[in-house]
């Protein structure tokens, strides 16, 4: 087993060198750093993980609370976390919180215990268990306090202009299936819906979906609402529901776009794949993730983070199930 002393050797240089350049905790020229990899390259050396996180403090791993990797945008969002995070030389430690608050606290309990180096808490649902953790904690969605920085989609204007889209459409008859009352995003897209619907001076019926993505649960949500075949458009909460709605709509051979125009909320790969294809409102996904990740690592360098709150644009992304 090849270890730090013989990659000194090697190179000709000193351990802390080596160390330096390994940890990036400090100057090492670009030919001694070329003269350095050379070696770790021949010699296949992975540094020790432990080793590596009882010297310098720091785990290298980020915890990351997400709701479920089952919905296709949480299941994007964590690739890319990931992805950035590794360039970075960090690994995610993967908590499905599955929306639960007992879930959730318990996995805070053992990325403590795990010394993560920081936590990207998404769509929390235990706010004041973060509240002194003393770990760097990012939030994406719902707020915690002031002092954790939260990135967000720009939810409200997500759901104006899917209202703008539908009306300019054609349709005069909207139902708006919401998310739950707890998440925060959905909420707000539930808002700017109801009030650009509010400015044309239409009412729009609104039901509230008790969960995220769980098949059963949501089929029986939409049994609930009475003559859905009377609406002419439908703004579903995200894409994956947006999907059981169509399904749910196509069985009972309700034609989409043209007796019912949908659209839903993420962008997600599915958005393609479905038939007739999505009109959705974007998440810039990718921007989301890279995001999280710098700020993330920002507080754990200890850099001051210039924005504390930061709302992503959205944008309207056409497809086949709508009609404009
Ligand atoms: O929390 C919201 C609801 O679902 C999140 O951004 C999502 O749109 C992901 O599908």
């Amino acid at each position: 087993m090849s270890n730090i002393r013989e990659i000194a050797k090697r190179a000709g240089v000193g351990i802390a060198t080596v160390s330096r350049y390994i940890n990036s905790t400090g100057y090492v020229s670009e030919e001694v750093k070329l003269k350095i990899q050379k070696e770790i390259d021949e010699l296949g050396y992975t540094p020790n993980a432990l080793a590596r996180a009882i010297f310098t403090k720091n785990s290298m791993t980020l915890g990351l609370m997400i709701p479920n990797i089952t919905n296709p945008f949480f299941n994007q969002m964590a690739t890319i976390i990931e992805e950035h995070a590794n360039r970075y030389g960090y690994t995610l430690f993967l908590c499905n919180t599955q929306d639960s608050r007992k879930k959730e606290i318990e996995y805070l309990g053992i990325l403590k215990s795990h010394r993560v180096a920081g936590i990207i808490a998404s769509r929390t649902m235990c706010k004041e268990e973060y509240v002194n953790i003393n770990i760097p904690v990012v939030s994406f969605e719902n707020h915690i306090s002031s002092d954790i920085p939260t990135i967000s989609s720009n939810n409200y204007n997500g759901g104006r202009m899917a209202f703008g889209h539908l009306y300019d459409g054609g349709c005069r008859n909207m139902l708006h299936i919401k998310g739950p009352r707890t998440f925060e995003a959905t909420e707000m897209r539930y808002k700017g819906f109801v009030d650009a619907a509010k400015e044309k001076k239409l009412s729009v019926d609104v039901v509230e979906f008790e969960s995220d993505f769980q098949v059963k649960m949501l089929e029986g949500n939409l049994n609930d609402i009475k003559n859905i075949e009377h609406y002419d458009g439908i703004f579903v909460f995200n894409d994956i529901a947006a999907a059981i709605v169509m399904k749910y709509l196509k069985e009972r051979d309700i034609k989409i776009p043209q007796d019912i125009q949908i659209i839903g909320f993420d962008n997600s790969f599915i958005c393609e794949l479905l038939h007739p294809s999505l009109t959705t409102v974007q998440q810039p996904i990718e921007e989301i993730g890279v995001l999280v990740v710098e700020s993330i690592i920002d507080l754990i360098n200890n850099e001051e983070l210039i924005i504390k709150d930061y709302l992503v644009e959205t944008r309207l992304i056409q497809r086949n199930s709508t009609l404009l």
